[in-house]
């Protein structure tokens, strides 16, 4: 008997080893140049390595897989614009090893998905197309034009185009993005769930409302010339180590930090950039200025008591606002403060965790300076009260006129290298009409102006058997998701499920009654076409639109580019239906852009512009102090304090990222910042919570979240004590993604809670 989707989808529960270490305070140094050049060397051949490494986001050189950062305009390293986990994204990518038909005829579905999320991904890149017909045990080989012809005959038979579900990751170029989305919404649905709902989609529902745009405010310039930086719930040494270059100018310009976070996160406290030798020797510049140890989801309440002390100042005469700010460029400022005042100063701190001591060292900071940045990631997004979370950051921004200046702004920092870009040109459920209208005029079809299903919409829809065809650009749908054995079932309810992808995971092992795996060109390889070597494009972090072109060759002649395999699915199943010329596209890419000129915003003489070597800004209305919201102007919110309470001896947890994985790629088994080694299956408790249960270090424990009066559980995690709030515990994504309910999502944006699961940890039976 064949193993069932839900077990095929959980991450095995056995463990690995565990050795603990004092947690490290420095980031970066030594230790991750060495912990770089293992990396590459182990899995590259030295030649790909040395070739990659010189061209790593140097202009004219292929864009970073890893983050979406942005690259310093003037100054970048000769020997490449590098971080320690860029370098493991890439030796990830330019393995060299593959693994074809020979490698599926040994291992069936069910055995691979045995194996760790790790042994799956050393096991090689993809190197020729796969299928798995109804009832098989292994995938197959099969033809590229025989795969476009199952999609196509699965598609064209479904009773209605919303049917079908098409999945975007947020590394997929701006090309492959737009054509992707232009087929869906010719095919005639708008079902483009992607992997920003899950990551910054409360960001954009917070920033459009408040600013206009959906994106940050800043550029790297503004970062060094900001006054105060307050970095909250963002981990960048280990997820954007590149911005802790920034903020370390940012220091040497005399700018202040502040750090919110429930972990003392490494890099945060003090930092030693792997560019200067110097530095290296003489241990590294102190990061912040003042650390905060929230509580998780403590936030708006941090930030309202930081508001309510901020008001009395200025009512007791000090002007402390920017009122001639708010007068000129504001909306909604009296309804903002007539419901401050109904929150009280004293709960409103308690709430947040954080002592009267620290709370007075920002608030000093926060009254005194005019010029200040908030950047923030999936700290504050993945909450139920995530919009409320960056709506008082808002508001506290605009309080102090500290938008659309020099220094001052917001900055969410953005995960996949493009994701912020393929929201730009068109992957978006629920796009707005003028962009509809744009596609209508140009294609002379007329798009859905039906909202489409984003993630969670998605996997409800699989579940319940509205949606019969998964289709993922990129990603690891199973195993990003919330609530896995939910999801896996509604995986395994599809007729067809299809895979782009570069790597073997998690997502391949948990199929519909059908299943294809169409293996791609990653960002490092050369993109041959019959026009010759392809340049791509992506948006960073900050807006700056620039090219990105491979440089080894492709690891298989049997890959496809994205905008190959898109154009492919495309002709073969909209046939004479379609009104667009795919085969073109495909032969030369420049005439993709041709059309993004014409149809998005800010892309006049895209081809041209992007030759220029450090690429271009988009424009941006908040940047400028042009609000475009509904009242043309910048709104104050009235926010509320998260809803929920812990029941009797529940904790509230926090899945987090490892050092060494990107997302669900897990490159190793350390957290080397964090002092855990050769173990993910972790939960980080604080002493006193451990003593309250009689936990001692390594002790065994089983996670159960109840929600609605569903048990959810999690077995074999091993205890670390740490330096976390009381009442909070952090485990690793994604081996607890099983424990995040469905339901317990970010109000408007839907983002999954996945950094706010209630749990109880209970030692395990001997
Ligand atoms: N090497 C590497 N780089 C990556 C990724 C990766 O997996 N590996 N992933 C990429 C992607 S897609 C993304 S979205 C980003 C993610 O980048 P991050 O958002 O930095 O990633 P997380 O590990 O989710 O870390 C969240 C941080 O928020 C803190 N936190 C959790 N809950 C709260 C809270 O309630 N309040 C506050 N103030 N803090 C809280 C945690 O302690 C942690 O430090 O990184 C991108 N870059
Ligand atoms: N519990 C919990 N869940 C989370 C999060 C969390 O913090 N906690 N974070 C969420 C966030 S922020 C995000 S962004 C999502 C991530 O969700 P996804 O974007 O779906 O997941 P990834 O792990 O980034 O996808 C990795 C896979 O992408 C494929 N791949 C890599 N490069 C390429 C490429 O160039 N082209 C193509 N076609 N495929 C490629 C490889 O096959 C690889 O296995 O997860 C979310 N899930
Ligand atoms: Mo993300």
């Amino acid at each position: 008997m064949s193993t069932s989707p839900t077990d095929k989808s959980k991450t095995p529960e056995a463990f690995s080893n565990l050795k603990i270490t004092k947690p490290a305070t420095n980031s970066v140094g030594f230790g991750s140049i060495k912990s770089s050049v293992s990396q590459a060397l182990k899995y590259m051949k030295p030649k790909n390595a040395l070739k990659l490494s010189l061209k790593i986001n140097q202009k004219e050189g292929f864009d970073c897989p890893g983050c979406a950062w942005p690259d310093p305009e003037d100054e970048r390293s000769t020997i490449g614009e590098y971080c320690e986990n860029g370098i493991k994204a890439i030796a990830e990518e330019a393995q060299n090893k593959t693994i074809n038909r020979a490698f599926f005829a040994k291992h069936s579905v069910d055995e691979l998905s045995t194996w760790s999320d790790f042994k799956i991904g050393k096991s090689g890149r993809l190197a020729e197309p796969l299928f798995l017909s109804e009832g098989a045990t292994h995938y197959k080989p099969i033809g590229w034009d025989d795969a476009f012809n199952k999609i196509a005959s699965h598609l064209n038979t479904l009773d209605n185009p919303d049917e079908a579900v098409f999945y975007t990751s947020g590394r997929t170029t701006n090309e492959a993005a737009f054509l992707y989305q232009l087929f869906v919404r010719e095919f005639g649905t708008a079902n483009l769930p992607d992997c920003s709902n899950m990551c910054h989609e409360a960001s954009g529902s917070a920033l459009n409302e408040t600013l206009g745009i959906g994106k940050g405010s800043v550029t790297l310039d503004d970062l060094y010339k900001a006054e105060l930086v307050m970095v909250i719930g963002q981990n960048p040494a280990t997820n954007h180590p590149r911005m802790l270059s920034a903020l370390e100018k940012c220091k040497q310009n005399g700018g202040k930090i502040i750090a919110v976070n429930p972990l003392p996160e490494a890099g945060l406290i003090k930092f030693t950039d792997p560019q200067s030798p110097v530095k290296l020797l003489t241990g590294g510049t102190q990061i912040s200025d003042v650390y905060v140890p929230v509580t998780i989801n403590g936030d708006v309440a941090f930030i309202k008591a930081l508001l309510l002390k901020m008001l009395e100042k200025e009512e007791q005469g000090e002007h402390v606002f920017d009122t001639a700010f708010i007068n000129e460029f504001t909306q909604g400022y009296d309804a903002f403060i007539t419901d401050l005042k109904t929150y009280n100063f004293d709960s409103c701190l308690e709430a947040s965790g954080v002592s009267r001591e620290t709370f007075n060292a920002v608030l000093n900071l926060v009254l005194n300076k005019n010029k200040i940045i908030i950047c923030w990631a999936m700290g504050l997004t993945q909450h139920e009260n995530a919009v409320d979370n960056i709506r008082e950051l808002v508001n506290l921004l605009l309080l102090k006129g500290s938008i659309g200046k020099e220094g001052a702004g917001t900055c969410p920092v953005r995960g996949h290298s493009n994701v912020q870009g393929d929201r730009t040109v068109g992957i978006w459920e629920s796009a707005p009409q003028a962009f509809l209208d744009k596609i209508e005029n140009k294609y002379g079809f007329k798009p859905t102006t039906k909202h489409g299903y984003s993630v969670i919409e998605a996997i409800k829809a699989m579940y319940e058997k509205k949606a019969k065809v998964f289709f993922g650009l990129g990603g690891n749908f199973i195993s990003a998701v919330p609530d896995t054995n939910y999801a896996a079932q509604g995986m395994a309810n599809c007729n067809l499920t299809v895979h782009v992808s570069t790597k073997l995971n998690r997502s391949h092992l948990v199929t519909g009654k059908e299943a294809l795996i169409l293996p791609c060109l990653g960002r490092t390889e050369k993109d041959y076409q019959k026009t010759g070597v392809q340049t791509q494009s992506v948006e960073n972090s900050m807006g700056i639109v620039s090219s990105t072109k491979g440089v080894l060759e492709p690891c298989s002649d049997a890959l496809l580019s994205e905008v190959a395999v898109v154009c492919g699915v495309a002709n073969a199943t909209l046939k004479e239906r379609t009104k667009i010329n795919w085969s073109a596209y495909k032969n030369d890419y420049n005439l993709v852009r041709d059309d993004i000129a014409e149809v998005v915003d800010g892309f006049t003489d895209y081809n041209k512009k992007l030759k220029q070597p450090a690429g271009f800004y988009l424009p941006n209305g908040a940047r400028e102090r042009q609000f475009k919201t509904k009242t043309g102007k910048a709104n104050f919110t009235c926010n509320t304090l998260p809803k929920w309470k812990l029941k009797d001896d529940e904790l509230i947890m926090m899945t987090i990222r490892s050092h060494d994985q990107f997302n669900t790629t897990i490159y190793g088994l350390n957290d080397r910042y964090r002092g855990v080694f050769n173990e993910r299956r972790v939960v980080f408790m604080n002493r006193d919570d451990m003593k309250l249960r009689h936990l001692k270090e390594h002790d065994v424990v089983n996670l159960k979240s109840e929600y609605n009066g569903i048990i959810r559980e999690a077995n074999n995690f091993k205890v670390v004590g740490y330096d976390i709030p009381k009442n909070c515990c952090a485990t690793y994504f994604p081996e607890t993604n099983i424990l995040v309910p469905l339901d317990s999502f970010a109000h408007t944006a839907k983002t999954p809670a996945s950094k706010s699961v209630r749990v109880k940890v209970e030692k395990r039976p001997k």
